[in-house]
């Protein structure tokens, strides 16, 4: 299908076209046009750059990776000016980030704000991309790069008379812009996963009521975020070089220290003491606590016992206690949450757990929720309902490759990549931090800067070698398939329902999809892939060039 633009919309004929301008998007945009002299479009869905930050506005919503660990590396002059103020940056902070860089580096006049992709196609005969947005919007390049993010397209449950619900339905991801008033009215909040543990303790003291719809408990563990002071500022500046190198050979991207001690290793006295120290400062990097805990049943159970020992110390109703604590799956086996007075906020007055594991919501009325056990008056309602995580933001819209196969029918059974990066049938196609990658495994902003410096070189050399048609081979797919299964069959990721596997959403095929070998093996991977000249891809010249032979 060729792209032809609704009149008054635009359509851009460039080299690259990318979709998205989050972190991921505005890096390409950044690497191709000024590394590489490429033209390069970025279309995104939002009035704004951001991404992720763009969109979770809701009150509470921070990072829980270090913000100096979130942040760009690719320019000493951004960091010399560039300050975080918090451990853990806030949205608003983050979001400012993003608008400096899309500023500093004059990123903004090549991207279209308000242009949501719905279809892209691959022309074989031209050897080029059709991409076409809702708004009419169209763009033609060479390559497409989907830095669409693995936790994007909003999941919304399907509650019956949703609709007839007078007062006001939120989703944590898809925040309003302007102020939202909560002062004084009855809340109910669906979900605990990560948005949910931001947002409930954050609007308690302000509401006048407070119902949580838990329908699984979830491990979380203290964030201790603070404000930086100037000396902690002024150490950071200093170790920054080398926090970047021992994060770039990490195995999570995280500057958490690489422990070779199992949980097993140490008696109980000496493990509780360890859990209680890493309690007291580790936030997210609890999990690293010991190096088996994603491994070994036993060495995982010492944790998850310590967790919910803390957490009954911190819910003051014993039974309610139990109800938050998670008993159903590993610690870690579903994303562990970082918190801030999260259990507390459950000895307020206010606030009330409903259980809704063991009594379901049967839907709405004008006046609130109703469950299989009562129902609730409300006067908003908050989704924290996640995301169709991984897939969801490249499945939405129709893409198709070669042979007019559609991404949708080739995932049919689960997403198939090469490194994460390709798909076999989708040449000139790559995907930033999507299912196959280390991704949502470790800190994205590593995986993403390092996809974006090998997507950039593979393009580089296919140029100088006038072989720009790009595509992973099948062979090579079904060998990167099995080992991202394989890195993942030993691990207690597959012992929950979680987005990891494709149990958010009914239906969706239950595949691990993102790849848990760890940042460093895929580092090393991909590096051996490039120093070989490529293996796993065809190269071969665009359509209508005639391919001429190097003197060898
Ligand atoms: P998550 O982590 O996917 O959490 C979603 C939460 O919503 C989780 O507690 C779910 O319960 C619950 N949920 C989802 N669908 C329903 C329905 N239909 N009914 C009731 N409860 C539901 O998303 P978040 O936005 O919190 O966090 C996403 C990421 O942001 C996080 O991983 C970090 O990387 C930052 P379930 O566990 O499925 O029973």
């Amino acid at each position: 299908m060729s792209a032809s633009p609704r009149p008054g919309t635009a359509h851009h004929d460039v080299d690259v076209v990318v979709v998205g301008a989050g972190f991921a998007g505005l890096a390409m945009l950044r690497e191709l046009r000024d590394e590489r002299g490429m033209s390069v479009r970025v279309l995104e869905a939002g009035d704004d750059v951001g991404g992720v930050w763009f969109w979770n506005r809701y009150p509470g919503a921070r990072c829980d990776v270090d913000s100096t660990d979130y942040s760009y590396t690719f320019s000493a002059e951004l960091d010399a000016e560039w300050d975080w103020s918090e451990r853990y940056a806030t949205q608003p902070e983050i979001l400012r980030y993003v608008h400096h860089v899309a500023d500093k580096f004059d990123l903004r006049r090549d991207i279209t704000t308000g242009a949501r992709v719905t279809r892209a196609d691959w022309d074989d005969a031209e050897g080029h991309w059709d991409v076409v947005c809702e708004d009419g919007t169209t763009a033609r390049g060479r390559y497409l790069v989907m830095a669409t993010g693995c936790l994007s397209a909003v999941k919304r449950p399907d509650i019956p008379g949703i609709e007839e619900f007078a007062g006001q339905v939120l989703h944590t991801a898809d925040w309003p812009r302007e102020p939202v008033d909560l002062a004084g009215k009855r809340v109910g909040v669906i979900g605990t996963g990560s948005s949910g543990i931001q947002v409930i303790p954050r609007i308690a003291p302000e509401v006048a009521e407070l119902v949580v719809f838990q329908r699984t408990p979830a491990f979380s563990v203290p964030a201790h975020h603070h404000v930086l002071s100037d000396a902690e500022r002024a150490a950071l500046r200093l170790t920054l070089a080398q926090r970047r190198e021992q994060l770039r050979s990490s195995p999570t991207g995280l500057s958490v220290p690489v422990t070779k001690r199992g949980a097993l290793d140490d008696d109980e006295q000496a493990r509780r003491a360890h859990y209680e120290e890493q309690w007291r400062t580790a936030g997210f990097g609890f999990l690293l606590a010991y190096n088996n805990l994603l491994v070994s049943h036993e060495a995982n159970a010492t944790a998850a016992d310590f967790i919910r020992s803390k957490i009954a110390e911190r819910v003051e109703d014993p039974e309610l206690a139990a109800k938050l604590s998670p008993s159903s799956y590993p610690y870690g086996a579903k994303r562990p949450c970082v918190d801030t007075g999260y259990y507390e906020t459950f000895n307020r007055e206010n606030v009330t757990l409903v259980d809704i594991a063991d009594a379901p919501i049967t839907g709405a009325t004008a006046t609130g929720l109703t469950t299989t056990a009562g129902s609730h008056d409300l006067d908003v309602v908050v989704l924290a309902t996640g995301f169709d995580a991984m897939t969801g933001s490249l499945l939405r819209p129709t893409i198709t490759g070669r042979d007019g196969v559609t991404l949708r029918e080739h995932w049919s059974g689960g997403p198939r990549t090469y490194l994460g990066l390709m798909t076999a049938g989708f040449p000139n196609m790559f995907v930033i931090a999507g299912p196959g990658s280390p991704s949502l495994l470790g800190n994205v902003m590593v995986s993403i800067e390092q996809h974006v410096d090998w997507v950039s070189a593979l393009l580089a050399d296919s140029a100088a070698a006038g072989t720009p048609v790009i595509e992973a081979t099948a062979e090579a797919e079904a060998g990167w398939v099995d080992h991202v299964n394989a890195a993942a069959a030993p691990t207690l990721y597959m012992e929950a329902a979680s987005y990891y596997l494709g149990a958010e959403v009914e239906g969706k095929p239950r595949v691990f999809m993102p790849y848990a070998g760890g940042l460093r093996r895929y580092r090393r991977e991909c590096d051996a892939v490039a120093a070989d000249g490529y293996t796993g891809f065809e190269r071969s010249p665009a359509p209508g060039d005639v391919r001429v032979p190097q003197p060898a």
